[in-house]
């Protein structure tokens, strides 16, 4: 096979353009109810759904198509027992002052603390991983390029297919996040990027005002 050999864009589907309006804002009505939720129900998730999750994760666009990323999806007890310990370790240190006055401020309105029980108690923990070196083929150690940029698609892919699937998550980023490397049993190749909580919410689960305050169109766009 030559190195650019391709194939018609045979899966494209063309809508009309009143169906094209129509699905943007069903696609916009539906996003929009997706919140970062911090208390979960401990009810169990089927393992198949994760797994759609997380191949809808993998079809993210990348740079040089190398995929770099690797996720840990975690149901085992003890693991998430291990993480919550963790990850409450680096986040007392936080909020005991270690985060600055000013990140402090900005988090008051969300009304977190360093109590993560939804990481022991919610049915599946995320961690999702960049690879420093990869390429196409699993095994391969070549360069990867724009890994950050890689890696966050990949996760908004995977937030937006959790929502869709019918869960609720939070996007969760202990600082420092470097245990997860172990717990996960990862190697050095694969840095912690985020961890996704996924599951179902609990009855009196709320969302900040704070949260719900989202910037107008004009606000964040510029059509020229
Ligand atoms: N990681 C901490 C602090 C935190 C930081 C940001 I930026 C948030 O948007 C929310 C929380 C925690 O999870 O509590």
């Amino acid at each position: 096979m030559k190195a650019h050999d391709s194939s018609p864009l045979s899966d494209y589907i063309e809508y009309t353009s009143d169906e094209m309006l129509q699905r943007s804002a069903d696609f916009y009505e539906n996003i929009k109810r997706r919140h970062s939720v911090r208390s979960f129900s401990n009810r169990p998730v089927a393992k198949r759904i994760i797994e759609n999750c997380i191949k809808a994760a993998g079809t993210a666009p990348s740079g040089a198509n190398h995929q770099p990323w690797h996720f840990v999806a975690i149901s085992s007890h003890d693991v998430k027992k291990q993480i919550r310990q963790q990850a409450e370790i680096h986040e007392s240190n936080f909020y005991q002052g270690r985060g600055g006055e000013e990140w402090l401020d900005a988090l008051k309105p969300l009304g977190t603390d360093a109590n993560k029980p939804y990481l022991e108690h919610a049915p599946w923990l995320i961690a999702v991983f960049s690879e420093k070196k990869g390429g196409i083929a699993v095994e391969d150690k070549n360069t990867n390029y724009y890994v950050h940029e890689s890696v966050g698609i990949a996760t908004g892919f995977l937030i937006n297919a959790l929502h869709s699937s019918g869960l609720v998550t939070l996007t969760h980023t202990p600082k420092p996040m470097s245990f997860l490397t172990k717990v996960c049993d990862r190697d050095e190749n694969s840095r912690p990027y985020m961890l996704i909580i996924a599951g179902y919410p609990s009855e009196n689960a709320t969302v900040p005002h704070h949260a719900m305050s989202k910037k107008k169109l004009e606000d964040i766009a510029t059509f020229l």
